[in-house]
């Protein structure tokens, strides 16, 4: 009987925990970025740069390559009601304003559809040259790009406005964490809200050098007529692997009241099934 009432014990704890205990090995191929939970950036300074030191340090890391060369590094992160995104284009050293450019699509669905359906978002952001005055009145060269129900090209497409989307690209300095050479780069920050808690979008990221006129993009080696955005069918995906994008990041108290609760329950179980077989033990001592 005992045994049966550990078992029980062990059922209930693993019953409970069974959402918290995952494997992102099989999920880690090469159309997967996985996006990290930060708690940093609240301090990121959006001036379209690896502005600090430490400013994109607790991101995710992904080297995109062309040809076995890194040709840009991508970091994701989310925090709060927020996804950033930093695109370091080391291969872009030309300058281009108004058409170097960096683009984030985002299916929050992932319903990876054929054509670029309403549940689909493209940010796009071209290289600036940042002045004092740009920066006193937030000026920034950006746009969202809002997929149809109808099938449509991208450029019939409606550009909407987004409240908290920010997104501007400059020429890197000597603070960039991977090349010296000033070079395109592009800082993104993507309220939630649009497209929805999801621990799996899919995801592209492309980039622009209008000097050489060449575009590298993740998912890489995506064949492209024009400039156009390819099918999300073909994009990757964006996961959460530990799932902590389902939930605002900042609203820990919340977690702390599910996890007293959790203890109370587990110990309350445990109590009742000591209760019964002490119940039961003082019965048979009557008995005798
Ligand atoms: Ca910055
Ligand atoms: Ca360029």
């Amino acid at each position: 009987m005992r045994k049966i009432y550990f078992i029980l014990i062990i059922f209930l704890f693993t019953s409970f925990f069974s959402n918290q205990i995952y494997g992102i090995n099989k999920i880690n191929d090469e159309k997967n970025i996985l996006i990290t939970k930060s708690n940093s950036m609240k301090d990121v300074n959006f001036d379209g740069k690896w502005t600090f030191y430490k400013e994109w340090k607790q991101t995710s890391w992904n080297p995109i390559k062309s040809d076995e060369n890194i040709v840009f590094h991508l970091r994701t992160a989310h925090q709060g009601n927020f996804i950033y995104v930093l695109i370091d284009n080391i291969s872009d050293t030309n300058k281009n304003i108004g058409s170097d450019r960096a683009i984030v699509c985002i299916d929050s669905k992932n319903n990876k559809s054929e054509f670029f359906d309403n549940d689909d978002y493209c940010f796009i952001v071209q290289l600036e040259e940042r002045s004092f005055i740009d920066m006193l009145f937030n000026k920034e060269d950006s746009f969202v790009i809002h997929g149809d129900s109808q099938v449509k090209s991208f450029e019939e497409l409606e550009k909407i406005k987004v409240k908290g989307f920010v997104g501007i690209g400059t020429m890197s300095d000597k603070e960039d964490k991977y090349s010296a050479v000033p070079h395109a780069s592009y800082e993104f920050k993507i309220p939630i809200e649009l497209v929805r808690r999801s621990n799996n979008y899919g995801f592209y990221v492309n980039v622009f050098d209008g000097n050489s006129d060449v575009v590298y993009s993740w998912p890489e080696n995506i064949k492209l007529k024009s400039f156009d955005i390819p099918s999300p069918l073909l994009w990757g995906n964006l996961i959460s692997p530990d799932k902590s994008l389902l939930k605002n990041s900042e609203s820990e108290p919340a977690d702390f009241v599910i996890l007293f609760v959790m203890i109370s329950v587990i110990v309350l179980a445990i109590l009742i099934v000591i209760f019964i077989i002490f119940k039961k033990r003082i019965s048979k001592g009557i008995k005798n």
